[in-house]
């Protein structure tokens, strides 16, 4: 029989915070597959890979902190978590809650989730409150109500979370047999970028790989505080996931990016949704437009020269586009051609 994937925590114990005897809350998540990009990859001279995490249990990268994170409040015996979320950490928040018999606040920017994510928080049973403000004014509230009250905070300033996240990086090399020359990511509130760089250096320093890769960062032109150097207040992008102004993990982000020999740069909005199409239409993996950034990123390197030739490059596309089917489609409708119960009509309306 084939070996049954056991989930992030279970599968990387030995690099974990945890040990067999804690309960575990798990959804199964991580072991994502790791794409070839075949057209990409010939246009930009490189060896490009999507890591799809969009195959996560909830659709995002975030099951994997999320995992992690909800273990640790088990184990504090908490009862309550809380988190301010641009969509991907509600829903996943909601789902480990559920399962471990949490209950699980979310605070979010008014109007600027993908319908898909809403849906998710709800169905989940989280307490869901609107907030009339950006992402960083919602995390402003949660920080200060997990200070004042018996609730635990799962944004990704919470360690346990990078301490997930980072086993995305153990699994490209595991599936690599080796780091890759270049990592790109879309960076929002810059957890994930500081969770790769931690788990690339990690996995080099326990020798199962003999380097770590550069780390290029993606932002969204209208939310690219990285780019410009300082913290922003009114981030806008079509990508909702990394409309982020002020990213809590500044720090962290600027040492994987300095660390690495890598860069931070910002793509526009038509760069993303046009990654997105070829991500869909050309790799058959369907991401959401935050996760595209990278690929936008990437292209608009080759186009500048800068893509090393022949490298490997990994480039994580952190959610599932079924979650905001309304920006994928743009102008296109749901009304294809409707024919008869008839294969002559069906031959026909397909020119065959
Ligand atoms: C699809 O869900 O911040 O740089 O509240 O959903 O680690 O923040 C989501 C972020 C990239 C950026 N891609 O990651 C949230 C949230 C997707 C995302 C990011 C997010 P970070």
């Amino acid at each position: 029989m084939a070996e049954v994937w056991r989930g992030i925590v279970r599968e990387y114990l030995d690099h974990l915070p945890f040990d067999e005897s804690d309960r575990i809350v798990s959804l199964g998540e991580g072991g994502t597959p790791l794409i070839y990009a075949e057209k990409i990859s010939s246009e930009v001279g490189a060896e490009v890979l999507v890591k799809y995490e969009g195959m996560n249990p909830t659709g995002s990268f975030k099951d994997r902190g999320m995992t992690s994170a909800i273990t640790q409040v088990v184990k504090d015996g908490d009862h309550t978590v809380v988190c301010a979320s641009t969509g991907n950490t509600s829903a996943s928040a909601a789902a480990y809650a559920a399962h471990a018999g949490l209950r699980c606040v979310v605070m979010i920017p008014q109007g600027k989730i993908a319908a898909g994510k809403m849906a998710q928080a709800i169905v989940h049973g989280a307490d869901l409150v609107q907030v009339d403000g950006n992402f960083d004014e919602c995390l402003d509230i949660v920080r200060e109500l997990s200070e004042s009250y018996p609730i635990a905070l799962v944004n990704s300033v919470n360690p346990y979370r990078l301490q997930g996240q980072k086993t995305a990086a153990f699994e490209i090399v595991d599936q690599l047999g080796e780091a890759p020359d270049i990592h790109m990511l879309p960076v929002g509130n810059a957890g994930n970028i500081s969770a790769y760089w931690m788990g690339f250096k990690e996995y080099a320093e326990a020798g199962r790989a003999s380097r770590t890769p550069k780390i290029w960062g993606v932002q969204a032109a209208g939310a690219a505080p990285f780019v410009l150097g300082h913290p922003i207040k009114d981030p806008e992008t079509v990508a909702t996931a990394i409309r982020i102004g002020k990213p809590a993990s500044w720090d962290l982000a600027v040492a994987a990016r300095d660390e690495s020999g890598g860069w931070i740069r910002a793509v526009t909005d038509e760069a993303i949704l046009s990654a997105q199409a070829r991500l869909a239409a050309e790799v058959g993996v369907f991401v959401e437009p935050a996760s595209a950034a990278p690929i936008a990123g990437l292209l608009a390197a080759a186009a500048a020269g800068e893509v090393p030739r022949g490298a490997t490059i990994t480039c994580t596309v952190t959610g599932n586009g079924l979650k905001d089917t309304a920006t994928a489609l743009g102008d296109r409708t749901l009304d294809p051609t409707v024919i008869p119960v008839d294969v002559e009509a069906a031959a026909s309306v397909l020119g065959l």
